[in-house]
């Protein structure tokens, strides 16, 4: 299994810093320093790591990790976030033609997985994409490469293009592009010779089909098993052909890990599958973030994260809170709160996060709460933004239309405005008296008022 080793020590790492209560900055250098180690452990790339541990330090000791609930958690996230970063943030496909011949061409060391992806790519454009593709054997150097990929495209009943071995490989990729057209193709991939080192024949060969089929997508294939070299290779194919994406092979090999988090950064050029064993549906689309999970080892580690995440939430609320302190509250903002919470989870989970709380969280009847807060959604949703930012204006012709457009009664719809009238007033006077020096029993202020299911939280000590 990939990354195994990685993926314990990373887990051991957060393991010893979350286990403690608080973060300071020898716990957090000598969790770093365990993450340097078991990145160089697993041969990461030297500048890559040393960039990594610089950047996640940067985040790390800004200030909102400092003020976050749980610090250490926070420094976790920042580490997977980074790691997703490495790999690329977002999801890379094909280049598509918007109309005419797509054309994608496989280059890349022997034995890394050319003909095995050419297919497997095949398989997943048509199944996947609905597109019609056709292989073409422009391997003729190695004697059993056009038979390997007749087997392959057999197996998924897609057709290979080949004039047999003694017509060179850039004529018949030529001709190849003219049988698509007159055939009705849409894609046409090609399947090249490999070398066993990068060398100027082979180059000009691959430079030469390049040029005559122009391809959309120049994929290079590496081998996840490689380690370092990797990047070498990467790096002087980019230079010589442009590569515009990676396919990383053999995953589900006992790879270090090391390779696949160096070639992205160094290169930029983008990875967009994955080959994860021999057989022809064994492909992925690459997905950065699924792949950090998986570096991580998902169980734990990703708890953390998703309760980092939480917590972040947790300030945006804080943020919008002191905005409702200052009595600039409004219909809009309310609903903005309603959509927080229900992200956040059930009422009373909630509750118990927030100090001052916790004892009225069991007191909730959730159920009710729930229908009440869709409810709220809804007349809200049926307002006009300027009925929103005033209320004031609400009068029973409009009433009625908003009970119609949410399906409710004219009398939710007072019982709402007065208990936004209600929650702003209370906000302001919180206001007042944070102002004072006092800060506000929340949970007293709101156990006076049982009923109001949405004002105050969030407010952070
Ligand atoms: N386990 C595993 N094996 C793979 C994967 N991709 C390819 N292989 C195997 O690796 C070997 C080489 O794959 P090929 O597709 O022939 O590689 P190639 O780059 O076309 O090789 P040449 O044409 O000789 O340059 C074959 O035995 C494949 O079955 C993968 O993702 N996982
Ligand atoms: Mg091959």
């Amino acid at each position: 299994m990939a990354f195994e080793s990685l993926t314990n020590r990373l887990n051991k790492a957060f393991r010893d810093i979350t286990g403690k209560g608080k973060l300071t900055e020898k716990n957090m250098n000598d969790m770093l320093r365990e993450v340097r180690m078991s990145l160089l452990e697993a041969d990461v790339n030297y500048k890559v790591v040393k960039d990594f541990i610089d950047h996640v330090k940067e985040k790390a000791l800004g200030a909102d990790v400092m003020s976050s609930l749980n610090p250490s958690q926070m420094v976790v996230k920042i580490v997977h976030d980074e790691i997703v970063e490495l790999l690329g943030t977002s999801e890379a496909s094909i280049n598509f033609k918007s109309s005419g011949i797509t054309t994608i061409m496989m280059v890349g060391l022997q034995g890394t997985g050319k003909t095995t992806a050419s297919a497997k790519i095949a398989n997943v454009l048509k199944k996947k994409k609905a597109r019609k593709p056709l292989l073409v054997a422009c391997d003729i150097v190695r004697p059993a490469a056009i038979e390997q990929l007749k087997t392959l495209g057999n197996s998924i009943d897609v057709e290979v293009y080949s004039e047999g071995a003694d017509v060179p490989a850039l004529t018949q990729a030529k001709n190849a592009m003219e049988y698509a057209k007159a055939n009705g193709y849409d894609t046409v991939l090609f399947d090249t010779a490999g070398r066993l080192h990068i060398d100027e024949e082979l180059m000009q060969e691959l430079a030469d089909i390049k040029e005559a089929v122009q391809p959309d997508d120049i994929l290079l294939t590496v081998d996840a098993m490689t380690g370092q070299d990797i990047v070498t290779v990467a790096q002087s194919f980019n230079e010589q052909l442009a590569v515009t994406g990676l396919v990383l092979t053999k995953l589900d090999g006992d790879s270090r890990g090391g390779g696949i988090l160096s070639v992205r950064a160094i290169t930029n050029v983008p990875v967009k599958f994955v080959g994860q064993g021999e057989k022809v549906d064994d492909l992925d689309i690459f997905y950065p973030d699924r792949m950090a999970d998986r570096i991580l080892g998902m169980g734990d580690i990703m708890t953390f994260v998703e309760q980092a995440q939480e917590k972040m939430d947790m300030e945006e609320q804080a943020k919008a809170a002191s905005k409702m302190m200052s009595g600039k509250f409004t219909l809009d903002d309310m609903l903005m709160q309603i959509r927080q919470m229900n992200k956040l989870g059930s009422l009373g989970g909630i509750m118990k996060m927030i100090p001052g709380m916790s004892q009225m969280a069991g007191q909730i009847d959730e159920a009710k709460a729930e229908g009440q807060m869709k409810k709220t959604e809804a007349i809200i949703l049926s307002m006009t933004m300027e009925e929103r930012e005033n209320p004031d204006i609400l009068r029973a012709s409009r009433k009625s239309r908003i009970a119609k457009g949410s399906g409710t009664q004219v009398a939710d719809i007072n019982r709402l405005i007065k208990q936004f009238e209600q929650t702003r007033q209370m906000m302001k006077m919180m206001g007042n008296m944070g102002k004072n020096g006092k800060m506000p029993n929340m949970g007293a202020l709101m156990g006076k008022k049982p009923k109001n299911n949405f004002g105050g939280f969030g407010r952070r000590r």
